[in-house]
């Protein structure tokens, strides 16, 4: 049986400000099995975004990423299902929104690598990390059963 996992998910500047865009991509996870257990629409500091893209501090693109990220709200959420990760990043398609096909999140919303849309976490460990970066525990969902 496939391992329950958690992710983060963005859904970045790009895509919040298309009209009806926010929806269907959450639509899109929830139909893919994917459950929302956390989520909040923010306004991210330059501070916050500084430190949560730190890993790409030394590359060229690291100024024009955070202020993109900055330029407008984002939906940060905690997914919750088998392969979480994987099946979220299937959907999310490439990072480079020019070479992800139609049909994917990146493909049908992106424009390039930077304005592509949706972030999601690329592994368990830097779930782990981005989950609580953004969320405390109390704001995160416990298991079905406990809500019944
Ligand atoms: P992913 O989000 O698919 O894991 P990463 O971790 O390689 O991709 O990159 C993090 C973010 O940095 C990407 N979502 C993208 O917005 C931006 N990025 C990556 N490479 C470039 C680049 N060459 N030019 C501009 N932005 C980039």
């Amino acid at each position: 049986m496939a391992a329950v996992e958690r992710t983060l998910s963005i859904i970045k500047p790009d895509a919040t400000a298309k009209p009806g865009v926010t929806g269907e991509i959450l639509h899109r996870f929830e139909k893919a099995g994917l459950r929302i257990i956390a989520m909040k629409k923010i306004q991210l500091t330059e501070q916050q975004a500084r430190g949560f893209y730190a890993v790409h501090r030394e590359r060229p693109f690291y100024g024009d990423l955070v202020k993109f990220m900055t330029s407008g709200p984002v939906v940060v959420s905690v997914l919750e299902g088998p392969n979480a990760v994987a099946a979220h990043r299937d959907l999310l398609g490439p990072t480079n929104s020019e070479e992800a096909p139609a049909g994917s999140i990146r493909g049908d919303f992106g424009t390039d690598i930077e304005r592509n849309a949706a972030h999601g976490s690329d592994g368990n460990q830097t779930a782990r990390v981005e989950i609580a970066y953004f969320f405390n525990a109390s704001e995160i969902l416990g298991p079905v059963e406990a809500l019944v």
